[in-house]
């Protein structure tokens, strides 16, 4: 058993400081890494020790395998944990980790590289007797291979490109007259993002839901499952609103997407907690679409109804420990949902917003948790992902769970950007939330969620300006509301 002493956190925000907290709780010192746009940041001051990486941009800071790992070394870790984003599904830093002689927190580096590969990860599903959506297992060849497969599984079809998810790549087909100039635009994009411009075809489903199963796997042989998440109301592929359980899965349905989801681990030779992510149709059929080799930013929901602290447990698995249980021992209780507060504007588009939070007090109460990037004012910068926080909570149903989000989001004091609060309120007290009716279209269905304001959360939002700011606090007209930083739109999104 590996002892670890001291553990590097190579992330920032609201996840390195919950990776933090867990290391603290298990007598595991810390060390922070920053750019120069975080040396304010709560993560850093959080941890016991802390090692500017370089600039501002990723590439010079948190990308930058050499530096992290110098880091490491002078500070003396024992292990690195890398979050999600940023490193944490590269396998060469994984690897490179390993030859410094350090404990990479997260699967081996052979189980990232297989999964990274979208049409490796889709043949050894389907050889492990994982479902797939029917298509082509690897790229496609040619545009006749292309015709004839499209052919064969029958239009509408999909582009998807084989080096990355994120819907980068995915073009949408509906006749034989589109094929060619959808394949080749899928096939410039894949090249423009990754770098490589393979491309697969797969029968589109039509508005599937997101299902995604948590998988937890010691190097021993040890292998549960931590049940799923429904992650369906997402926005340009990035999710905004996730749940444990889903309210649609049935006891039957469950046992089959948590059969195959530990069959798809198995298949890479898996070890420490993943996800296994599937599309499921409104027939109940559900097929893989791609494994997440890192910790969720979802992770909270699972964690609530199964009572387990994953980063304790990715841990524990680092270290050579086994699993102290197994399936028998584990069951549901209640439900959870999480809420994901970016600093963006619902209303137009959700384009990033930047600026001074001038004001951040989270919500708490019983059944709350709020991890958040911030432990008061601070900088939401350009230069990474506008996620603030995240706000979960748990009920002993789902309607309890959902009134307690519905409380905490109108709770949660913020001001100085936009946020996507009022969405998540007004998400939270729709119909087709509170009916479970849900799917990857969830957004462009009721669109409307995205753009009108919520009664009384405007009126807040001044309030809570005008007391900061020791402006008397009248009835706000929109000319008379304090000039917020002007929207800097932020250059990439990424998608975790
Ligand atoms: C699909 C699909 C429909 N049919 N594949 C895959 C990457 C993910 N970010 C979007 N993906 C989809 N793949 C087939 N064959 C629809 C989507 C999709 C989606 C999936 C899950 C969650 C949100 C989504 C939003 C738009 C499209």
């Amino acid at each position: 058993m590996g002892q670890l002493r001291k553990v590097l956190v190579a992330n920032r925000g609201e996840i390195a400081l919950r990776i933090m907290r867990t290391c603290k709780e298990l007598g595991i010192r810390t060390v922070a890494v920053y750019s120069e746009a975080d040396r304010q940041s709560a993560h850093v001051r959080y941890a016991d020790e802390a090692c500017c990486l370089g600039p501002a941009p990723s590439r010079e800071s948190y990308l930058a395998i050499g530096r992290v790992l110098d880091a490491a070394m002078q500070h003396g870790a024992d292990a690195v944990h890398p979050g999600y984003g940023f490193l944490s599904e590269n396998a060469e830093f994984a690897a490179r980790c390993e030859e410094a002689g350090l404990t990479f927190i997260g699967p081996p580096a052979r189980a990232i590289a297989i999964m990274g590969d979208k049409t490796r990860a889709r043949m050894l599903m389907a050889q492990a007797g994982v479902p797939i959506v029917p298509g082509t297992p690897d790229a496609v060849e040619s545009l006749e291979e292309a015709a004839a497969i499209a052919d064969g599984i029958g239009y509408p079809v999909i582009t998807k490109a084989a080096a990355g998810g994120g819907g980068k790549g995915m073009r949408l087909v509906q006749s034989p007259s589109e094929l060619a100039h959808a394949m080749a635009l899928a096939q410039s994009e894949a090249q423009s993002s990754f770098g490589d411009g393979r491309v697969f075809i797969e029968k589109y489903l039509v508005k599937p839901r997101h299902v995604e199963v948590q998988v937890l796997m010691d190097s021993h042989g040890g292998a549960v499952h931590l049940y799923e998440r429904e992650c369906s109301i997402q926005r340009r592929h990035q999710k905004v609103i996730e749940e444990a359980p889903s309210a649609i899965v049935t006891p039957g349905l469950r046992q089959r997407m948590t059969d195959a989801a530990l069959k798809a681990a198995h298949a890479c030779g898996y070890i420490g907690a993943g996800t296994v992510e599937f599309l499921l149709d409104r027939d109940q059929h559900f097929y893989f679409m791609e494994m997440n080799t890192r910790l969720q930013v979802e992770h909270p929901v699972t964690e609530w109804i199964t009572g387990l602290d994953l980063v304790a447990e990715q841990i524990r698995v680092a270290r050579g420990e086994r699993l102290a249980f197994v399936q028998s021992d584990l069951a549901m209780r209640g439900h959870a949902i999480e809420c994901r507060v970016y600093a963006e504007d619902a209303a137009s588009g959700f384009l990033p917003d930047a600026g001074l939070l001038i004001r951040h007090a989270p919500c708490s109460g019983l059944g709350v948790r709020a991890d958040a990037a911030f432990d008061g004012p601070g900088e939401v910068s350009i230069h990474y992902d506008p996620m603030i926080a995240k706000v979960s909570t748990w009920g002993r149903t789902r309607e309890e769970a959902r009134r307690r989000m519905l409380r905490a989001l109108k709770d949660y004091d913020i001001a100085g950007v936009k946020t996507t609060i009022p969405f998540c309120i007004r998400v939270m007290e729709s119909e087709a939330f509170r009916r479970g009716e849900l799917s990857t279209h969830f957004v462009n269905d009721h669109a409307a969620l995205a753009t009108s304001r919520p009664a009384g959360l405007e009126s807040a939002r001044a309030a809570a300006i005008a007391a900061v700011l020791g402006r008397p606090y009248d009835r706000p007209t929109e000319a008379r509301l304090p000039a917020v930083q002007p929207s800097r739109s932020w250059q990439r999104r990424r998608t975790y």
